[in-house]
């Protein structure tokens, strides 16, 4: 089958169990998956990037989703897992998904922070930051939601590396930024949106964060998250707020979003999954299946959208 035996959709699964899946699902269906490794984490682990759409012989655009930039944050690897599954058994049935993948690719990274994710695992349930080293401080890591080159470490982050929003020594010092970083950078004219999923808040964001100036094309942001909000509430009644990051969140520079969309992704956006607080980061088993299927309505709804834009 496409899934090894000892991977489930309905559980947080440690890196081990994502590296095996990644393995199997990307042999099981050669038509409408692949997978590239687009460089190395700090640690030495491959990330591997997959690539979803039916085969062309010219390069389709393009949709660019990474999910466990923090690595505390399982609710969202368990989504990027559940995205795969559900395009893979719903092509050629649901007529939404056929035409996406007939159409365009969808890329995803199912885990971001590996390094961080497997010692959220191992060591430290609430780690954030990568697992980056450097002489002359003894804390390890930097937020890699602070080290995009997108007005870097200039509000919202720490310039201490021992804090938890500690934006790196320099923009896209941490390894696994730059690697991705390079990848839409080298594919930028093909990437048509890019989303990146966290936990926790229930919020659908847009740049920008790291100013409180509005983006040039806020009024589309805004419609665009709040159909895509609408679409999600419409199956459980899980409410989201849309907004830009700075004033619906908080101030942060140095976001992937904000850094997409600078880059000319004109469709970049961060959702912030359940819940708002009651479970936070330890969200239950039992709600990533909930999770998964209303926010697959979220994410359907944003590539219809860029797909016919
Ligand atoms: N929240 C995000 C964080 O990195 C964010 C919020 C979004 C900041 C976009 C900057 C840009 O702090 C979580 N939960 O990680
Ligand atoms: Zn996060």
């Amino acid at each position: 089958g496409p899934s090894p035996r000892t991977h489930s959709y309905t559980k947080y699964n440690n890196m081990d169990k994502v590296q095996a899946w990644i393995a199997s699902i990307s042999a099981s269906n050669p038509n409408l998956i692949s997978k590239q490794v687009i460089g190395n984490t700090y640690e030495g682990r491959p990330m591997n990037l997959l690539k979803l759409g039916k085969k062309s012989t010219r390069t389709k655009p393009s949709i660019f989703m990474d999910c466990g930039i923090h690595a505390r944050e399982w609710i969202s690897p368990a989504f990027c897992q559940w995205f795969v599954k559900e395009a893979l058994t719903t092509y050629g049935s649901d007529a939404q998904m056929t035409s996406l993948l007939d159409q365009m690719d969808v890329y995803v990274l199912p885990v971001f922070n590996i390094d961080g994710y497997d010692y959220t695992h191992k060591n430290n349930r609430m780690w954030r930051k990568t697992r980056s080293r450097k002489s002359g401080s003894s804390c390890i890591g930097a937020d890699p939601n602070r080290n995009w080159n997108a007005g870097w470490c200039t509000m919202g982050a720490s310039s201490s590396p021992c804090s938890d929003t500690f934006c790196g020594y320099s923009p896209e010092s941490e390894i696994e930024v730059r690697n991705v970083a390079d990848f839409i950078r080298r594919n930028k004219s093909n990437i048509k949106a890019y989303l990146t999923i966290h936990s926790y808040s229930q919020l659908l964001l847009f740049p920008y964060s790291y100013t409180y100036k509005l983006a040039a094309t806020h009024s589309e942001l805004l419609k665009v998250a709040e159909g895509a909000s609408a679409a999600l509430r419409s199956l459980y009644g899980t409410r989201y707020t849309s907004g830009p990051g700075a004033t619906t969140i908080y101030p942060a520079a140095g976001g992937s979003d904000d850094w997409a969309y600078d880059l000319g992704i004109k469709y970049s956006y961060t959702f912030e999954l359940r819940d708002t607080g009651r479970y936070g980061f330890l969200l239950p088993e039992s709600q990533i299946e909930p999770t998964c299927k209303e926010t697959m309505l979220a994410v359907k709804y944003i590539a219809a959208y860029v797909q016919k834009n």
